[in-house]
């Protein structure tokens, strides 16, 4: 299998897809693709991705979008357990990947967060919006996390989880106060000794 990610270092959605190709053994090359330069707006991300965001994935050709759908996918194909078999299992996982990816994740998204502050008329800054919104998902996240771990949905790492740790990460980055989350710091704690975790971090895979 021959698979491109077209990433950016600091996306959390680019992120996830890391961690999920290291965790089922899947080599990838990585593509990046400059936020920052704007490259996402670009004619050829706009081909990949018409919604101008990264990740992007081509997977033997075939381009995919959305890291949810993609994670969903390598589960579907069989290449690695991401979500529970259970069905109930299955859609709590489900709503712990979506407190972060559909809630949290998008207001915090760069272009989201430019427009709020630049439109506050000076009395925002980037970290004020950070540290009101991520709270919120992660507050949450933690009163809907049922068992003691040692992962969010129990004895094996699934999609949750990797919504779980670029999220921390962004909260860490922006300074948000984590001390009343004991559930998801345990977890973060298990979770970041795993070497595709460590290896999906965005200082491992900054371009130089
Ligand atoms: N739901 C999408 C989210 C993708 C997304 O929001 N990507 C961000 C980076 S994490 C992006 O490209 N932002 C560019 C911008 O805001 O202009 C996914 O999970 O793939």
């Amino acid at each position: 299998m021959n698979i491109v990610l077209f990433d950016y270092w600091r996306s959390s959605a680019a992120y996830r897809l890391r961690i999920a190709f290291g965790l089922a053994g899947l080599d990838f090359s990585i593509v990046p693709v400059d936020l920052l330069k704007g490259e996402h707006r670009g004619a050829e991300n706009l081909l990949r991705n018409p919604q101008g965001l990264v990740p992007s994935v081509d997977i033997d050709g075939q381009i995919m979008t959305q890291s949810l759908a993609i994670i969903e996918y390598l589960d579907d194909a069989g290449h690695h357990d991401f979500l529970p078999k259970a069905p109930l299992a299955r859609a709590k996982c489900r709503a712990l990947s979506y407190v972060i990816a559909m809630e949290t994740h998008p207001v915090c998204n760069l272009s989201v967060a430019k427009h709020a502050v630049a439109n506050s008329g000076g009395t925002m800054e980037m970290a004020d919006w950070m540290q009101h919104f991520i709270p919120k998902g992660l507050n949450a996240f933690e009163a809907m996390l049922e068992g003691n771990g040692p992962y969010c949905m129990g004895d094996r790492i699934t999609m949750a989880d990797l919504c779980l740790v670029p999220q921390v990460y962004n909260a860490r980055r922006w300074g948000v106060d984590l001390s009343g989350l004991p559930k998801i710091n345990a977890i973060m704690e298990n979770l970041e000794k795993l070497p595709a975790v460590q290896a999906a971090h965005p200082d491992r895979v900054k371009p130089e």
